[in-house]
């Protein structure tokens, strides 16, 4: 019972032929390649929260009993046809348990499989049935997306949410970072933005902002985690937070109020000014300084108060600015109007799963230039949008309420088309936070649907004369998901009893 489903898991079947794997007090892990002495340590922590149980970690190979976590270049599945740096394998015996890895993140992914083998509570007798997992990702990009800008999440939340995708095999955390309620990432050069922006937030939710360092460490949290941190500076539009900071930058020269309210599209950069080109250089150079990803994300979405001329110009010299900052840019699919992008711009489409209106042609405009996409569309990849009718937190006006199922059947190479796998980066699943004002309500949009869209990420493609629903079963994905929530349960992460799942009969909500 895994989450993503593993490309291959074998259980090894009657188990006096096979005996499970026992966690004996004994037990060490082994390690063996670069980077495994690190995965071993998250190991640890996880079983010693899951189980009570801390085993030392030494550096010779593994005895009967032991848990062995290897990296070399020959590791990894190699049947299966990936070359994906985060293929692992898993094996699980009573000799002991084995990941083999070409890399600390695919060692550390095989190490998310394990714990989810291992049951809940399983406190001094921790037996873990005979199992072979062979297992590679489909997406290079599995993300989940945070707006901290609407409502802000200190980095303590943060690393909470960072805790939980991890265990989804998700390898890409986007901060939305600024928007018109607020700007919370501090910047040296232009200390209003979050002194002034960053002081209100949605509906009168809490201010706040990250200081350098606290985003360095929170960039380094999620790194150890396998997790790319991509940091969105959303603009021209969605910018009332920078405008109410700096007057100069506004297009009438005055500095708007501070605003707290739900409307988009309403705020917008002077663009075609040097006072506003100095701003976008001086905060991508900082946030790229403090950035070790490959990635910077420019927003670019619903600037419905900004010509398209402007628009164009605008985001065609950020762009610019992204790349001599070292960094890939990435934007919301709004983006592909801009004729000539830098090669290997990256969008991110976010209409819905049949397009509307230009959305597919603006995200075709991507691979024109040599760049790719990460498909989030709204119908069934939004995290705020409502579980159900009446529900009191989130929006609906993405064809919602989006249910589990909603959320799990689809497919990212069967919604534009001419965009199949080879132009797909990847999927994300955003979660927007004007109505969402706790960690705690967050969870509980986020999970179980970002279960499924990392199972959509991960797990292998359908095959192209399959419809979606044989291979994405609905039902099947519910068993898993109810297994699941018993290490939500475990690790008090909340999640959203929605039909149809067996939930435990423990806490949830
Ligand atoms: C659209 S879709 C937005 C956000 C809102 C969200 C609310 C997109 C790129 N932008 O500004 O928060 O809808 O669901």
């Amino acid at each position: 019972m895994v989450v993503p489903r593993p490309v291959r898991l074998e259980s090894a079947g009657d188990p006096s032929v096979s005996p499970p794997f026992v966690l004996s007090p004994a037990a060490r892990i082994s390690v063996a390649g670069d980077g495994a002495d690190a995965v071993a340590r998250l190991l640890r922590a996880e079983l010693a929260t899951d189980c009570g149980q801390e085993p030392a970690i030494v550096h010779e190979p593994p005895a009967f009993g032991d848990i062995a976590i290897v990296i070399a270049p020959g590791e990894g599945p190699h049947e299966d046809g990936s070359d994906s740096a985060e293929r692992y394998t898993l094996e699980v015996a009573a000799e002991g348990v084995r990941i083999g890895a070409v890399t600390p993140a695919g060692a550390f992914w095989g190490v998310q499989t394990l714990r989810q083998l291992i049951p809940v509570g399983c406190d001094d007798a921790l037996a873990i049935d005979a199992v072979r997992v062979h297992d590679h990702p489909r997406y290079a990009y599995r993300g989940a997306m945070l707006d901290v800008a609407r409502h802000f999440f200190t980095p303590a939340e943060v690393k909470r949410f960072i805790d939980a995708i991890a265990v989804l095999k998700l390898n890409h955390l986007h901060l939305h970072l600024t928007d018109d309620q607020g700007w919370r990432i501090h910047i040296e050069s232009w200390p209003e933005l979050t002194r002034v922006g960053g002081s209100t937030g949605s509906d009168g939710g809490r201010g706040g902002f990250y200081t350098q360092d606290e985003f360095r460490d929170l960039v380094a949290y999620a790194a150890e985690r396998h997790i790319t941190v991509v940091p969105e500076l959303d603009m021209p539009g969605h910018t009332n937070a920078a405008l109410a900071s700096y007057p100069e930058l506004d297009p009438e020269g005055v500095a708007p109020a501070l605003y707290t309210g739900s409307d988009v599209g309403f705020s917008t950069l002077q663009t075609g000014d040097a006072t506003t080109e100095r701003f976008v250089r001086d905060i991508v150079r900082e946030v790229a300084a403090l950035t070790p990803g490959p990635y910077l994300h420019l927003g670019g979405d619903e600037c419905l108060s900004t010509t398209d001329a402007d628009f164009v110009a605008f985001v065609r010299d950020a762009a610019r600015v992204v790349v001599e900052s070292g960094k890939t840019p990435i934007g919301w699919h709004e983006v592909g109007k801009v004729g000539d992008l830098p090669t290997g711009t990256v969008g991110q489409y976010w209409d819905f799963t049949s397009p509307r209106g230009n959305a597919a042609e603006l995200a075709r405009a991507f691979v024109g230039v040599g760049g790719s996409l990460i498909m989030s569309p709204s119908d069934v990849a939004y995290l705020d949008i409502v579980y159900a009718d009446g529900d009191p937190i989130g929006q609906d006006w993405a064809d919602g309420p989006t249910t589990l199922r909603d959320a799990y059947v689809w497919d990212p190479a069967r919604i534009v088309p001419g965009i199949g796998d080879a132009h797909i980066l990847g999927v994300e699943a955003p979660l927007w936070t004007e109505t969402v004002a706790t960690i705690e309500e967050a969870e509980e949009m986020a999970f179980p649907r970002l279960a499924a869209v990392a199972e959509v990420g991960w797990s292998a493609a359908p095959a192209d004369t399959d419809a979606v629903e044989t291979v994405r079963d609905a039902t099947e994905f519910a068993a898993r998901v109810a297994s699941l929530a018993e290490h939500w349960d475990a690790a008090g992460t909340r999640y959203r009893r929605v039909p149809d799942v067996a939930w435990p009969e423990t806490v949830g909500t």
